[in-house]
């Protein structure tokens, strides 16, 4: 089982997708261990796009994640890294591919509705990141049976 973590962003905040996206990740299957509304500050954007502060979009990129608050996420599941990050659908949302989030909902290489973890290893980073500890909850899916086949989970 893993739990990985997902940033509603102000893209899906503000258009009030909130609901229409949560939905799809508990349709698939993925129980909600972690859900909150937080306001994102320059430290931990400069940490979570570490990987980008020195890009020239960086500036704008930080600015769009605070004109709202995000809706943070811990979802888990069996793989649920790459399930999710599958879910998600190429950055740029106008070539993501339609059946994925991106691909249904964004038009925009930027305001691309979500954020997912990309790795095991970065979704143990970027939970801890956003979540403490005791905001993640270990419970078992009253489905459970139905939605993992014998030996499967
Ligand atoms: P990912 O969100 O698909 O993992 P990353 O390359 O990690 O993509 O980029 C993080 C976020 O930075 C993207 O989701 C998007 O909002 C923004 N971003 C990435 N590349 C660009 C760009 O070329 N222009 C503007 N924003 C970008
Ligand atoms: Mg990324």
């Amino acid at each position: 089982m893993e739990t990985t973590l997902v940033l509603l962003k102000p893209s899906c905040v503000q258009r009030q997708l909130i609901g229409e996206i949560v939905h799809r990740f508990e349709r698939r299957g993925l129980r909600i261990a972690g859900m909150k509304m937080m306001q994102l500050d320059d430290a931990i954007l400069r940490e979570h796009y570490a990987h980008l502060v020195d890009r020239p979009f960086f500036p704008t990129l930080a600015a769009s994640m605070q004109t709202s608050p995000v809706v943070a996420l811990a979802l888990s599941g069996v793989e649920a890294v790459g399930v999710v990050r599958a879910m998600t659908g190429f950055t740029n949302g106008r070539k993501a591919d339609p059946g994925t989030i991106r691909g249904d909902y964004a038009m925009s290489n930027q305001q691309n509705i979500v954020h997912a973890s990309d790795s095991v290893e970065n979704a143990a980073i970027e939970l801890n990141r956003f979540f403490r500890p005791e905001e993640i909850f270990d419970y078992k899916s009253g489905v459970f049976d139905f939605l993992y086949g014998v030996g499967e989970a």
